[in-house]
């Protein structure tokens, strides 16, 4: 059954995932998104900046999934596949995925994810799912240093788009792609988030997280929970359940 989001709409706020985890502090429920029009401190992964200025589509999905958390990444998966979707069905765009979860388009990011898990009042796990993805921005805007690497909708399809519309879209695809995963239709959902992965059959180095020596080896699939496997040059294979992959 998909499921019924309820939307929550912000003008500027420090971080939509921070405010997300301050309503489920406050007793908020699960499926509510959380939706600003700019964040001063958009957060990545590890602490860095995600720089969001107003026309992009920055939201959290609060969540509170039955699941182990070493499944977690199978939640980030369907987000990027979501976003990746409707790039690609509604918006006509070559959106692909870099592992885990950035989506890109002709190598340039246009999205990024950032899951955090904690517990709610009840002691209940909760999962926020934080999505940023340029929509409405000229990347001229971005600092120098990430505007090379950096695209939009706008900058790719020369146009403007809703962002109530994108916001829907995205949810849809989200909530069928959870639906399928809890019916035990995740091996599908794997398989077409790995026709959209990069670097697979490539040679990758890998940064794990929790930091790790950083390793080389070519990306050869992904586990049933989502982590990437690579292939040593001793011909074992090593799985990374979260890090950092770059082509060599
Ligand atoms: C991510 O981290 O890609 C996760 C970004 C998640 C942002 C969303 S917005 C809604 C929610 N609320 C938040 O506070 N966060 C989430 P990571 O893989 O660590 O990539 C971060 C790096 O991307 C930065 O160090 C920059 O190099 C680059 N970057 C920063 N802003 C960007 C942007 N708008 N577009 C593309 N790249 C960007």
């Amino acid at each position: 059954m998909a499921i019924e989001f309820r939307i929550h709409h912000l003008e500027d706020v420090e971080s939509t995932n921070r405010v997300a985890r301050e309503l489920v502090l406050d007793g908020a429920g699960e499926d509510l998104v959380v939706v600003a029009r700019t964040q001063s401190k958009g957060r990545g992964r590890l602490d860095r900046s995600w720089e969001s200025p107003e026309g992009g589509l920055w939201f959290s999905i609060i969540l509170r999934p039955d699941i182990e958390p070493d499944m977690v990444p199978s939640l980030n998966i369907i987000g990027a596949l979501s976003v990746a979707r409707v790039l690609r069905n509604d918006y006509d765009m070559d959106a692909r995925v870099k592992w885990p979860n950035d989506v890109r388009v002709e190598g340039r990011k246009i999205c990024g994810i950032l899951s955090e898990m904690f517990r709610g009042r009840s002691g209940d796990m909760f999962l926020v799912i934080g999505i940023g993805l340029n929509a409405n921005i000229d990347v001229s805007c971005f600092s120098k240093d990430i505007r090379v690497r950096t695209t939009s909708i706008k900058n790719e399809r020369g146009v403007e788009v809703d962002l109530d519309t994108l916001l829907n879209s995205i949810l849809t695809q989200f909530g069928t792609l959870c639906s399928d995963m809890f019916s035990g239709g995740f091996p599908a959902v794997l398989s077409e988030h790995r026709s959209l992965v990069e670097s697979i059959g490539s040679r990758v180095r890998v940064r794990p997280v929790p930091p790790e020596e950083a390793f080389e080896g070519i990306a050869v699939g992904m586990d049933r929970r989502g982590a990437l496997v690579v292939e040593l040059d001793d011909g074992r294979n090593r799985c990374v359940l979260e890090g950092d992959v770059d082509l060599v």
